[in-house]
């Protein structure tokens, strides 16, 4: 661990290592069946193999209206081989709305850091919260409610509430350019912007992205939420790089915003 900082893993990064498809952790795997859950539909639990490295901080991923963890399956070893448990879920049922998510998400925290057979790897202080879709909505919901969290990341983010002002904690939300069914003039845009101007906040817009672009392996969205994760959950200022200044519009990148320096 660094000299200055307890919760930093890992080696330093590069870009390169932040766009690979696996980072420097090895990868184990838990089912968490329906049945053990309270709360939430169960689950997989990603998490780094190794036990010689301390605790990980923690994050949480929902997906979206009707779907499956399945959805969102390749952020957990995507993530996970970074230096976070990652625990990917289902919901109670594939309708539910974004307040339900959100509690789902929590629900789901707790089990991990309570409950399940990995627990005594995670750092219980250290959690994020994620979700596609309406499962993007849910983690504002749940950000807003557990102000405790230290990252929130909504991929094409839905929900009817359209504003977020009482949320304290770190929220990079991510639109794509060619979302109709949650636009980002009506659903991200309006998230971002209801923010509190002092928060650490951050605008991704994918460029040639639609609403289900977050479903496949995508090495932005990779790479921003890894840098993110690590500059809020592991305190990790060598993230700070890849974040501020802000990245430049490009191929994949229609619009990025945010308040630079990050501060914390
Ligand atoms: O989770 C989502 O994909 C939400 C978008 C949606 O289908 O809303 C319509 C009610
Ligand atoms: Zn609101």
């Amino acid at each position: 661990h660094g000299a200055d900082n307890p919760y930093e893993r890992g080696p330093a990064p590069t870009q390169s290592s932040i766009e690979a498809s696996r980072g420097p952790y090895a990868v184990s795997q838990t089912s968490v069946s329906s049945l053990s859950a309270s709360g939430f539909g169960g689950g997989t639990i990603y998490y780094p193999t190794t036990t010689s490295d301390g605790t990980f901080g923690a994050v949480v991923i929902s997906p979206g209206f009707t779907a499956y963890e399945s959805s969102i399956a390749w952020l957990g070893p995507r993530l996970a081989s970074q230096g976070f448990v990652v625990f990917t879920i289902d919901t109670l049922t594939t309708l539910d709305q974004p307040d339900s998510r959100g509690r789902q998400l929590l629900a789901a925290l707790d089990h991990l850091t309570q409950r399940s057979t990995v627990r005594g790897r995670v750092d219980a202080t250290r959690l994020g919260v994620m979700g596609h879709s309406m499962g993007g909505g849910g983690t504002l919901e749940a950000a807003k409610s557990r102000p405790s969290l230290q990252a929130a990341i909504p991929l094409t983010g839905w929900n009817t509430d359209k504003t977020w002002p009482e949320i304290q904690t770190p929220t990079l939300i991510v639109g794509a350019d060619g979302d109709t069914v949650a636009p980002v003039s009506s659903h991200s845009e309006p998230f971002y912007q209801s923010l509190p101007s002092s928060l650490n906040k951050a605008y991704l817009e994918l460029n040639g992205a639609s609403h289900f672009t977050p479903n496949s392996s995508n090495t932005t969205i990779a790479k921003y939420s890894i840098s993110w994760l690590k500059r809020f959950i592991d305190n990790d200022t060598r993230y700070e790089q890849f974040l501020c200044p802000l990245p430049r519009p490009s191929l994949t990148i229609e619009e990025y915003r945010g308040n630079c320096p990050h501060t914390g």
